[in-house]
Order: C-alpha cells, then sequence, then structure tokens
C-alpha cells in the first residue's frame, strides 16, 4: 500500500512536471549566460598569451587559460563598422554598400526586419543588452534630432538595453545615450551635430590648437570640434553638461555592464560588451597613464585587461561564473597612429601589436582580420589552443544551435561551429573570405588576395594594406608574415582560389 503511494506520488510529480514544461526543460538546451567582450583595435600580438612580452594583460591570459585561445580567428574585415555589421547579421559587409567606416550621424544600417546576433538570444528567452561603442549608425537618416530618443538602433534590432556612444570616441556627438536617449542632456542646450560644415562657437582644433591636450596628428583630420581637450572628427554644438570626459568613458561602461549583470543574475543573459580601447583618442584614465612605458595606447591595454578583470571578478562575486560563456575578441587589427600623438610611434619600445602577421589595421594581410580571440566558461574546454579557421560572423550560428535555434536563413555567410568554439574539434571553417579594401579567401594554409590597383602603403598609418595590381598567394603554413608571394608557382591552385572567391562573391 504504502508504495503504491510512492508511486502515485512519483505519477503525480511527473504529469505535473510534464503539465508545467518542467520534464521537457530538463532536455532543453541549457541557457548559460553570454558576455561578448568586443575590443577596438587590438592587435593579434598585443596580449600576453598571444606573446607579447612588453605588455603585462594578467586577467585576459588568465581568462585564455582558463578556456580556447584560438589563433587563426578573424573579424569579417579589417575595420570596425563592417566587422560590427557581419557579426550582427551573419552576412558578409562588402555584400552590401554603405558598410563602411560610418561618420557619427551616419542612420541605421543593421536591418531592423532580419534576424541579429542579439535576436537569437532574445528568441531564446534571454536578457540582451549592448553596452559600449555602436558604429553601425542611428535613425533612419543623417538629420536626426538628438534631443529626444533617435530610433531605430540596438533596442529596434534585439537589444532589450543599450547604453552606447554613437560610433567611434574620435566623433561627435561625443555623449552617452542610453535606450537611445542623450543621458545628461540639458534641455535648454540642445545638441547638433554636423559633418559637412563647422556649426556653433565651440572652438576646434584647426583654429584652436592652444587648446588641445593631446595634439592631433598632420592631416588625419582630427581637428574638428574640441571636446575634453581633444580635437574630433565632425562638428557638434550644445549638450555640453552631457559630453562625456575620455578618462570616464571605460569606467562608466564598466559600471553599467556590471549594473546589467548584477540586475539579470537570476535569468539568462547576453551582454554585447564592447569596449573602446585601444582605439583613438587613447585617454586611458588617470590611474593608467604611465602605467605601460609604452605611450597611451599601452596604457589603454592596461585599462582594458583591467576591465576585462573586473567583469570576471562581478561574475564570481555573483557566483555566475560557471554558467557563464566569456568570448573576447577584437573588431580589427592594430595601427599605432591613428590620428593623435599619443607617444603609440614614439614610445613604441619595440612592442609589434600585430605580432608575427604582417600589416594591421585597414590591411588584407593578416595583420587586418586575425585578431585574438577567447572563448571561456560552460562547456568550454579549458587550456586550450585551438587553431580551427573561423570568423566572428560564426558566432551567430553557433549560439543559434547552441540554443537550439535553426541558424537563420539571413544569415548566409555564418557558420554553425559551436564544437569549434568549445575546443571539441578544431575541425573550423573550410574557406573563409577576408575584406579590407580588397578581398582574400583562405583555404587550408593558402590565402589568395584578388588584384587592386588600391595603394599599397599609407603614409599616414604606416600601413601596408596588401593591395597589389597582381594575384597574390601565400601559404600561411610556413609564411604567416605573408612574405613570399607564390601565386606564379602555383597557377593552378590561384585559378581555383580564384574561382572560389567569384563563388563567394555571387552567393546569395
Ligand atoms: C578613420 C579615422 C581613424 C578611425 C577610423 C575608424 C581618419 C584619417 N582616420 O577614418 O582615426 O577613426 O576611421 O576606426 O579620419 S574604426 O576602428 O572605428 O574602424
Ligand atoms: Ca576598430
Amino acid at each position: 500500500m504504502k508504495k503504491k503511494v510512492i508511486n502515485l506520488l512519483v505519477m503525480g510529480c511527473l504529469l505535473s512536471g510534464l503539465s508545467t514544461g518542467k520534464l521537457w526543460a530538463q532536455n532543453a538546451p541549457a541557457k548559460p549566460n553570454v558576455i561578448l567582450i568586443y575590443a577596438d583595435d587590438l592587435g593579434y600580438g598585443d596580449l600576453g598569451s598571444y606573446g607579447a612580452d612588453k605588455i603585462h594583460t594578467p586577467n585576459l591570459d588568465r581568462l585564455a587559460a582558463s578556456g580556447v585561445r584560438f589563433t587563426n580567428a578573424h573579424s569579417s574585415s579589417a575595420t570596425c563598422t563592417p566587422s560590427r555589421f557581419a557579426l550582427m547579421t551573419g552576412v558578409y559587409p562588402w555584400r552590401q554598400s554603405g558598410t563602411g567606416v560610418l561618420p557619427g550621424d551616419a542612420k541605421l544600417i543593421v536591418p531592423t526586419d532580419k534576424p541579429t546576433l542579439a535576436t537569437v538570444f532574445k528568441d531564446a528567452g534571454y536578457r540582451t543588452a549592448v553596452v559600449g561603442k555602436w558604429h553601425l549608425g542611428l535613425g533612419t537618416q543623417v538629420e536626426k534630432n538628438w534631443n529626444d530618443v533617435v530610433a531605430p538602433g540596438p533596442n529596434q534590432v534585439g537589444f532589450d538595453y543599450s547604453f552606447i556612444f554613437p560610433a567611434t570616441a574620435d566623433r561627435v556627438p561625443t555623449v552617452f545615450m542610453e535606450n537611445q536617449r542623450v543621458v545628461g542632456l540639458d534641455p535648454n542646450d540642445p545638441i547638433e551635430v554636423n559633418y559637412k560644415t563647422k556649426i556653433g562657437n565651440d572652438p576646434t582644433g584647426k583654429e584652436n590648437p592652444e587648446l588641445l591636450k593631446m595634439p592631433a596628428s598632420p592631416n588625419h583630420g582630427h581637428d574638428n570640434t574640441i571636446v575634453n581637450g581633444i580635437g574630433r572628427i565632425g562638428y557638434m554644438t550644445g549638450g555640453h553638461q552631457a559630453r562625456w570626459v575620455d578618462e570616464e568613458v571605460s569606467t562608466t561602461f564598466l559600471d553599467v555592464a556590471q549594473g546589467f549583470i548584477r540586475d539579470n543574475k537570476s535569468n539568462p543573459f547576453f551582454l554585447f560588451f564592447a569596449l573602446t580601447e585601444p582605439h583613438v583618442p587613447r585617454m586611458p584614465a588617470t590611474y593608467f597613464k604611465g602605467k605601460s612605458d609604452l605611450g597611451y595606447r599601452g596604457d589603454a591595454i592596461l585599462q582594458l585587461d583591467w576591465t576585462v578583470g573586473e567583469v570576471m571578478r562581478e561574475l564570481d562575486y555573483l557566483g555566475l561564473t560557471e554558467n557563464t560563456i566569456i568570448v573576447f575578441s577584437s573588431d580589427n587589427g592594430p595601427v599605432l597612429d591613428d590620428g593623435y600623438v599619443d607617444g603609440a610611434v614614439t614610445q613604441r619600445n619595440g612592442h609589434n601589436p600585430a605580432g608575427p602577421l604582417r600589416g594591421g589595421k585597414y590591411s588584407i594581410f593578416e595583420g587586418g582580420t586575425r585578431v585574438p580571440f577567447i572563448v571561456s566558461g560552460k562547456g568550454i574546454q579549458q587550456n586550450a589552443v585551438s587553431d580551427a579557421l573561423l570568423g566572428q560572423i560564426d558566432l551567430l550560428a553557433s549560439f543559434s544551435t547552441m540554443l537550439g535555434q535553426k541558424v537563420p536563413a539571413s544569415a548566409i555567410d555564418s557558420e554553425p561551429l559551436y564544437e569549434a568554439l568549445q575546443g571539441n574539434t578544431s575541425q573550423g571553417r573550410a574557406i573563409m573570405v577576408e575584406h579590407a579594401g580588397t578581398l582574400a579567401i583562405v583555404k587550408g594554409n593558402w590565402k589568395y588576395i584578388a588584384p587592386s590597383n588600391g595603394a599599397a602603403y599609407s603614409k599616414l598609418t604606416d600601413t601596408e594594406y596588401g593591395n597589389n595590381p597582381e594575384d597574390q598567394l601565400y601559404d600561411l603554413s610556413a609564411d604567416i608574415g605573408e612574405k613570399v608571394n607564390l601565386a606564379g608557382k602555383h597557377p593552378q591552385l590561384v585559378k581555383e582560389l580564384k574561382a572560389l572567391l567569384q563563388a563567394e562573391r555571387d552567393k546569395q
């Protein structure tokens, strides 16, 4: 009799479990929190775990040791906006015009009617947020009212919450926006932005260089409106109380990010934490100034590393570390002089921001897109190194499969590689297209760069773009620095890769 009761009780529990969906939930995919930390212009050689010996990044090195460090992972492009477009949409940015580096007043370029990396999580019941650099445009057109909610923006492409700056740290408007409304705006001092002509009476770097605390490099164009003693690209007027202090940007983002994590500690969340370091203008918190002996660029990397450490500390404190995945990467490769005289060049001290790679930001050589890429946390191998070929563009499809969803049809260039991201296999992509001024295709150890009549070198930023009117073919397994062009030696291979690249271009 007793036994029966127990059985009935068990049956009852099972039934009630079924009716409330509890049993079903046991078989449903796990929902670890995901934090994507996205650095700005951090190079392959900028972290200790990637071979840097002139700069110390203990927190990121710890993250790498606790997870998988990828050695052949890429941003889609060698600049910011296109890389972020690919990350969000799963579509190569070169398929669509208007996806190049955007001015600060550009309209939103992410479609609002298609799945994004953020909607993938949102559809799975996650709370989603973006905190940090946006640079994907806002609103429907260039002309907009910055004194009201500016839409569409992040909140219309899958983020429940957003705390961003609109473009880059060197572009106006130099303000934070919370859910697309300028933070701290005095309605009596409305903001206007113009990228064509000077507006208002604010001093500019061109007319008032004596007001600058950090000089602009000649001919880069960072000599428009001065904010916080730094000349910017573009003109703005008004919003004086809302303008950020560069030294506080990073800690502001960190504080907001930690707040979001705390607020969502009891439910699954996805946080896109888009840091501004070490992009120009490099003006780290005073505490970090002079700490690296590599100028402000090095100091900004120390600040970045500290920030990542603070995120990890917050997760530990809240007991979330085990159930969270951290992905860390960078939107493109490194550059030293990108517009300001900040010591990056003069105090280089032998530091190689691209490590063994050729080129950097803006370049079709590996230095443009092969970036640090670390995955750590729930379900991820520990202390592993993977040479799987993959791209940030693959995160959308990979997380879709992790969440038990179908890969969205619109994400035509995103490959589901979750097993590779976990470090369970080194099988990544068979082929991948790289993008700067021209396109390249990688297959196995071979890389073919399509001919281009673009400039081969930029004196301004001291960058080898990698453009060449001839075919280029490199064997990355023997020549990671892309020094020996083997196109003449392997015409058949060139033909094959050219055709593969054409097929990728034609894909719809
Ligand atoms: C370039 C800027 C550079 C930087 C870059 C965008 C000039 C001469 N240089 O046009 O300073 O802002 O755009 O960087 O204007 S990115 O990382 O957001 O792509
Ligand atoms: Ca960038």
